[in-house]
């Protein structure tokens, strides 16, 4: 045919011309086949499932965390299935989330579970400006009411590192004094709390302590705040607003606003004062209210009560899981209302002028 004209060196280009396109449609025929089976039940993956995926070595390890609880006797008043602890105020929400009032708990047995677990517990507070003329008395009241027993990491956050007093902590407790930029505004210093957190989270707290507790500075404690307090994720309601009905909410109400919250809508209204959660949680809550605030200001509105309103819409649609009673975060509004028995964490009155010093 052709080939008796070309002579060897023709001979030789043809046969690699050949060889060239049987190995392109080698090539067309192994990736349709590869694509075709990829998306069949017949997808090497498929023919050859994985062994059923054996649980991982680390949830044994936490299956084996659950020891029994060893108390010296279980001598404690026996939980009445027909009298619940306390009749006067809601101990739990329609999404079975506890809500902590003195009275409904038994703190040795929670001790023991908590303690068998080691957990470590990070306490948040932010001392900008002159809000660092608080932190001795926090820390001083903190250690003598805040998660006594089990270890503890103050992480403050201030401007002015060399104003945080360096008071003697109890064995198992450590202070770390983060240095983070001031705001001209109190409340970008408010607000910004989440951004930092978010990051701290992220960079440090994830590797150091299990869960985190995230308070206002210009506070005391003033009665036992402890493991009871812990969950996935936690809020507490606003003492001022725990009796109201949710018109009388101070939610943010401008549609504009990630954080508006209609007034047919909402369960309670939460501090932004106090709440906290395991780091993965306290991550996801810190990095959501950032966002919101950040495309707030983008558009050129800022919620009502700041990082407030945004945790507040947080929590409408991501619920907690346990939430505080007003014991966990009082201010004297002039009421002293029955219901709250104890008064363990105690809003220091303040002098409006130091906010903007
Ligand atoms: O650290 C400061 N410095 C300020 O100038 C303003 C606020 N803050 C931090 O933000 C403190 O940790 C405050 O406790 C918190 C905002 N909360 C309050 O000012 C009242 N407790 C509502």
């Amino acid at each position: 045919m052709f080939t008796n004209n070309w002579g060897k060196s023709g001979r030789k280009k043809y046969c690699l011309f050949i060889i060239f396109i049987i190995c392109l449609s080698l090539l067309f025929i192994f990736s349709f086949s590869w694509h075709t089976l990829e998306n069949s039940e017949w997808h090497p993956r498929a023919m050859f499932p994985c062994k059923a995926v054996s649980t991982s070595k680390a949830s044994y390890l936490d299956l084996d965390q659950l020891k029994e609880v060893k108390l010296q006797r279980m001598l404690y008043e026996k939980p009445e299935t027909l009298k619940p602890p306390r009749s006067d105020v809601l101990i739990m929400t329609p999404w079975f989330a506890p809500i902590v009032w003195d009275g409904t708990f038994n703190i040795d047995i929670l001790n023991e579970q908590f303690h068998q677990r080691g957990v470590r517990i990070g306490l948040t507070v932010f001392a900008i400006k002159k809000y660092t003329v608080f932190v001795k008395t926090f820390l001083e009241t903190a250690e003598k009411f805040f998660m006594v027993g089990h270890k503890v990491n103050y992480y403050v956050f201030t401007d002015r590192a060399s104003e945080i007093p360096n008071i003697t902590l109890s064995e198992g407790r450590h202070l770390v004094v983060l240095d983070v930029p001031s705001y001209k505004r109190w409340q970008e210093v408010t607000m910004r709390r989440m951004e930092i957190i978010r990051n701290y989270s992220r960079e440090l707290f994830i590797n150091e302590v299990d869960y985190l507790v995230c308070v206002d500075v210009d506070m005391r404690f003033n009665d036992h705040v402890g493991v009871e307090s812990l969950s996935n994720v936690f809020g507490t309601l606003h003492p001022g607003y725990f009796g109201a009905s949710r018109q009388y909410f101070t939610y943010e109400r401008r549609s504009q606003s990630q954080a508006c919250i209609p007034s047919d809508e909402g369960d309670f209204y939460y501090a932004g004062g106090y709440f906290g959660g395991t780091v993965e949680e306290v991550f996801k809550l810190t990095n959501h209210c950032h966002q919101a605030i950040m495309t707030d200001k983008e558009n050129n509105i800022e919620a009502i009560w700041h990082d407030e309103s945004h945790l507040n819409k947080y929590f409408l649609y991501h619920k907690p899981t346990k939430i505080l009673s007003p014991e966990y975060l009082w201010a004297d509004y002039g009421g002293s209302p029955a219901a709250v028995k104890r008064r363990r964490f105690i809003a220091i009155p303040k002098d409006s002028q130091i906010r903007n010093k």
